[in-house]
């Protein structure tokens, strides 16, 4: 793993020698022992005087930050060191107090020429968005006039900022972490308000603080397995806190388990409803009903189905990802097989099944079709009370009685069953409503849970949760306290990627790259 842009910036022994702290040349230079306290106070110091070298010598930075479409207001911002003498050299009154709006009007540096009315205000560092001295300039909006602004900064000595310069010096100056900055992103490329409040809310740090607390009980649990490496000697092995690995990680990994899934269902559009039954069962029927126009082609003829069809649909207050299949069944038609081991996919990664049973049909094989394809998952789906059964075409005349196998899996399993017909609408609402109801309560298991909304993110709790998993199969084969230990580590370091307490620099630079300019 590279060392990070933050650590480099805020490590002065990285690229450097040289001590600025008087205290702690002194301490250097006698040889003798050290009281802990002073040597840590001395590096403080140090720390303070090096970062504040770094900071007067980073480039002050300006760009264009609101949009560059025509509009009344539009915004020059302006950040580091000299922010504030470069655009007081634009002004002739220069008083600029912190946090004040000035209305001013703006000149060129060189040959004084009027360039526009406006309004600045000045953020003295650390009391800036990036943590740096920093003006913005509140000009007339349009790219043209825009520019001209820009233009004039840059001619009083700040440089272009590059994408996302400002977020990145935020980020480098501890104002924000990495998940708060790409939450920024989020905000500004919502596309809905759902995405919106989310990237808001990660954006005020509820993603850092989660995965924050998750990090520190990795930590905790190895920080006592170091111990017992660190009290074991050649000839006796310290004993390892079995019980905390054991019951710690299991705690870790259902509350991972808790995100991920939380993060699936915001990925996949709401509650992913999938489509169970034997070919005619009246699935796309239903499935057109509920979605309230013809997605799905419908016919008599069974099999008419043969790929999954997903299509979204708000019921009630609810957000449902409808799965229409070509159902389960064994055929030799081979776009059929092929639609068939689609549906079996769907149905395995399904938030709710709706099992159809054809109401004019004595078929009870979908049981075992059900069997087959979830396997042990089917008891959970069951538990979870995932499963509703939907009786269709109760219209019709030759309606039969439930297969006795089927009736006594129902009864058997409290599963509640619902009798519709698309055709005179007979026992649809009561159904939406149970659909809502299960929506709210497979809901409420998330409602303390974080949503993590970034692929990168999923993807490194993914990993910490993998490397947790790892550790608690090493403490189950007996494995050294060293290999837990690896392991552990591996999740915590997972864990602080998202947040960049550690990031390689080529993440960083990946992040921000992707930044707009001025942001
Ligand atoms: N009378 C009546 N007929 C229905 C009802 N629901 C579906 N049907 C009819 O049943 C037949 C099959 O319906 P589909 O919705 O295509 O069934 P499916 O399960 O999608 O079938 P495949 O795609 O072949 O697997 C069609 O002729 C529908 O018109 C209903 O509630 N009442
Ligand atoms: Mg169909």
């Amino acid at each position: 793993m590279g060392i990070s842009d933050k650590e480099k910036c805020f490590n002065p022994y990285t690229d450097s020698a040289k001590v600025r702290s008087p205290k702690l040349q002194a301490i250097m230079n006698s040889h003798s022992a050290v009281d802990a306290d002073a040597f840590f106070d001395a590096m403080d110091e140090d720390i303070d005087m090096w970062e504040k070298e770094l900071y007067s010598n980073a480039p002050t930075i300006a760009a264009i930050s609101s949009g560059q479409m025509p509009a009344a207001v539009g915004i020059v911002r302006i950040s580091g060191p000299n922010s504030l003498g470069i655009v007081q050299k634009c002004l002739h009154k220069k008083t600029l107090k912190p946090r004040m709006m000035h209305a001013r009007t703006l000149y060129h540096p060189e040959n004084g020429e009027k360039i526009d009315e406006v309004l600045v205000c000045f953020f003295k560092g650390p009391h800036s968005f990036t943590g740096e001295d920093s003006v913005e300039i509140y000009a007339h909006g349009g790219l043209t006039n825009l520019s001209r602004v820009l233009d004039v900064i840059c001619s009083a000595g700040a440089q272009l900022a590059e994408p996302g310069e400002f977020s990145k010096r935020a980020f480098l100056n501890g104002k924000i972490d990495l998940s708060q900055a790409e939450a920024i992103m989020d905000v500004i490329h919502a596309q809905n308000a759902q995405q919106c409040r989310e990237a808001q809310r990660q954006l005020s740090g509820s993603v850092s603080k989660s995965v924050e607390e998750l990090r520190a009980s990795v930590m905790s649990i190895l920080c006592a397995v170091e111990a017992s490496i660190d009290f074991s000697s050649e000839e006796e092995l310290a004993p390892l806190p079995v019980e905390q690995i054991r019951t710690g990680g299991q705690k870790l990994l259902d509350q991972m388990k808790r995100m991920q899934r939380a993060h699936e269902q915001y990925r996949a559009g709401g509650m992913k409803t999938v489509f169970v039954g034997k070919p005619n069962a009246g699935k796309s029927s239903l499935f057109n009903c509920l979605l309230g126009h013809d997605r799905a082609i419908v016919t008599q003829i069974a099999g008419t189905t043969t790929d999954t069809i997903e299509s979204q649909v708000t019921i009630g207050t609810e957000l449902f990802t409808l799965v229409d299949t070509a159902g389960v069944t064994e055929t030799d038609n081979l776009v059929e097989k092929i639609g068939v081991e689609r549906a079996r996919e769907q149905i395995q990664n399904a938030d709710l099944i709706l099992l159809l049973v054809d109401a004019t049909s004595l078929d009870a094989h979908i049981l075992k079709e059900l069997h087959d394809i979830l396997g042990t998952s089917l008891q959970k789906y069951l538990d979870e009370n995932r499963i509703l059964v939907v009786r269709t075409k109760v219209d019709l005349p030759q309606k039969c009685t439930i297969p006795a196998e089927l009736a006594s899996f129902i009864e058997q399993n409290h599963l509640p069953i619902f009798e519709v017909s698309v055709q005179t609408r007979q026992g649809l609402d009561a159904f939406e409503n149970a659909l809502v109801q299960a929506s709210q309560r497979l809901n409420r298991q998330f409602e303390n849970v974080t949503l993590i909304t970034s692929q990168r993110h999923i993807m490194q709790l993914n990993l910490a949760s993998q490397a947790i998993d790892r550790s608690l199969s090493s403490l189950d084969a007996n494995m050294p306290a060293e290999c837990i230990a690896a392991d552990l580590h591996e999740a915590a370091d997972a864990l602080a990627q998202i947040t960049g307490t550690i990031a390689s620099e080529d993440v960083i630079n990946e992040i921000f790259s992707h930044f707009c300019v001025g942001k």
